[in-house]
């Protein structure tokens, strides 16, 4: 196992990843900018390294201060938690030619998850259901493109191979409207991603977004880790995540849970993954996999009594994984409600100090964040400051609960998203269960004030 890991990312999720060393008898090293010298991980560190200024260009995007705090403090691995460096082969590559062990997949499958195109050729050879559409990039020639959305059916959307989570994407309803959209996205593409490659699908108009969560190590075992809905979102960002997904077939999840283990072992996948999924209609399509380990991975953790992260580094140090698929049990129900630090309704990002911070508890809460009292929310980084994750044995003792935590918990000094989350979990449509994507925008246009 690693004598020392070096923690490559800030906030909830660096603490997060310090507390999984700390249990396994690693040291953290935390790397931090200046604007969070204050943090509650860094105070609570045994090494720390400033990498540089507020900006994260300068900071926690920063590879070559990232790679030589790595070197000067003697770290055996990388661990890049979310966002920032996390999905960046050119990164992993970097730190595992620095001689460092990446805390994910290899540099390999990262740049073709990265490419939405071979990621998908990838799955559809595995086995893994995809939404029909073009077989790999678009063509130039119109003719071509118009007899694929002919053949596809229309709506149609078309997507940048370079995109995801929601970015270089356009919906055409019509052939007259189809050249120039694919044209336009093209060109959008190339300026953002430095790849014009696009891909065209069926565009699905009610789907639900079901994820489901796999770990696998490098001895060619996996597993997956039951699903996760994460339906409830406001322009591709997630707002609250459940599992498991409300009303879905188990035999179902179990059928599409084993063609990602299959996909994992076929193409060589080691480390967290998540298999992304629109569901509508009772059927699952692959739209994307993401390579890291995710803000909602709590709910998985709830439900299967497994630590995501503590696994993680496991598997990276070269351990087998600690059990089988039969091991893995989904028990009760959990969710997660993000706390951001914004106005409620307006969504403006809310940064400062907080002057009072008191996190729920009981039976069933977990609070995953690095806020406390008086901590400064600086303003250059997400507004995502803490998670409150609750689990029950139904999913109604877990709204329950989750109303009760957010009842007691308090945050003075910013604004936060909590009252928005107060008002969901008393919601009849969510209560019901198995709202869709567009959910919460069309709540939030008919309660706006
Ligand atoms: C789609 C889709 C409908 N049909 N693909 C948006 C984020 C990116 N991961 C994929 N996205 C979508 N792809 C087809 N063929 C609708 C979306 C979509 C969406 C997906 C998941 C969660 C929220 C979403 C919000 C708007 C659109």
């Amino acid at each position: 196992m690693f004598k020392k890991i070096l923690v490559a990312n800030r906030g909830e999720i660096a603490l997060r990843i310090q507390r999984a060393c700390r249990e396994l008898g690693i040291k953290a090293v935390m790397v931090y900018s200046e604007a969070d010298r204050d943090a509650k991980y860094v105070r609570l560190a045994e090494e720390a390294v400033c990498i540089g200024p507020a900006s994260s260009a300068q900071s926690y995007l920063n590879m070559p201060a990232i790679i030589s705090a790595a070197e000067v403090t003697d770290a055996e691995a990388i661990h890049p938690g979310y966002g920032f460096l996390s999905e960046n082969a050119d990164f992993a590559e970097r730190v595992e030619k620095s001689g460092f062990q990446f805390i994910g997949p290899t540099p390999e499958s990262i740049r073709i998850m990265g490419d939405k195109v071979s990621a998908k050729q990838a799955m559809i050879r595995a086995g893994v259901p995809c939404v029909p559409g073009s077989e790999g990039e678009l063509p130039d020639d119109p003719a071509s493109i118009r007899r694929i959305a002919k053949t596809v059916g229309y709506p149609v959307i078309i997507k940048a191979a370079g995109g995801g989570g929601g970015r270089g994407m356009r919906v055409v309803h019509t052939e007259a409207a189809l050249i120039n959209a694919v044209q336009m996205t093209k060109a959008e593409a190339g300026a953002a991603f430095g790849n014009p490659a696009v891909y065209m699908e069926k565009f699905l108009q009610n789907p639900r977004h079901v994820e489901i969560q796999i770990i696998a190590d490098k001895h060619k075992n996996a597993v997956y880790l039951g699903e996760r809905d994460c339906s409830m979102q406001r322009r591709h960002q997630k707002v609250l995540e459940e599992s498991p997904a409300p009303g879905i077939n188990r035999k179902l999840i179990e059928r599409i849970g084993e063609r990602c283990v299959a996909a994992c072992k076929k193409i060589g996948y080691r480390g967290a993954g998540t298999f992304e999924f629109l569901y509508e209609d009772g059927e699952f399509y692959f739209i994307e996999m993401n390579t890291r380990v995710q803000v909602e991975h709590p709910v998985t953790e709830m439900v299967t009594g497994v630590d995501i992260v503590r696994t993680q580094i496991m598997v990276a140090a070269g351990e087998k994984l600690p059990f089988s698929q039969r091991d893995i049990v989904m028990r009760g129900h959990a969710i997660e409600c993000r706390v951001n630090a914004e106005d409620p309704y307006k969504f403006t990002p809310s940064p400062g100090r907080v002057t009072m911070w008191h996190a729920p508890g009981g039976p069933g809460v977990r609070v995953d964040s690095h806020v406390y009292t008086n901590y400064f929310v600086p303003p250059n980084y997400d507004s995502m400051i803490g998670k409150i994750i609750v689990h029950g044995d139904t999913r109604e003792q877990a709204m329950a609960r989750m109303r009760t935590a957010l009842a007691e918990t308090v945050v003075e000094g910013i604004n936060t998203n909590i009252p928005l989350h107060r008002e969901l979990m008393v919601d009849a449509k969510f209560m019901a269960g198995g709202t869709n994507i567009h959910y919460l925008e069309h709540w939030l246009e008919q309660h706006k004030r």
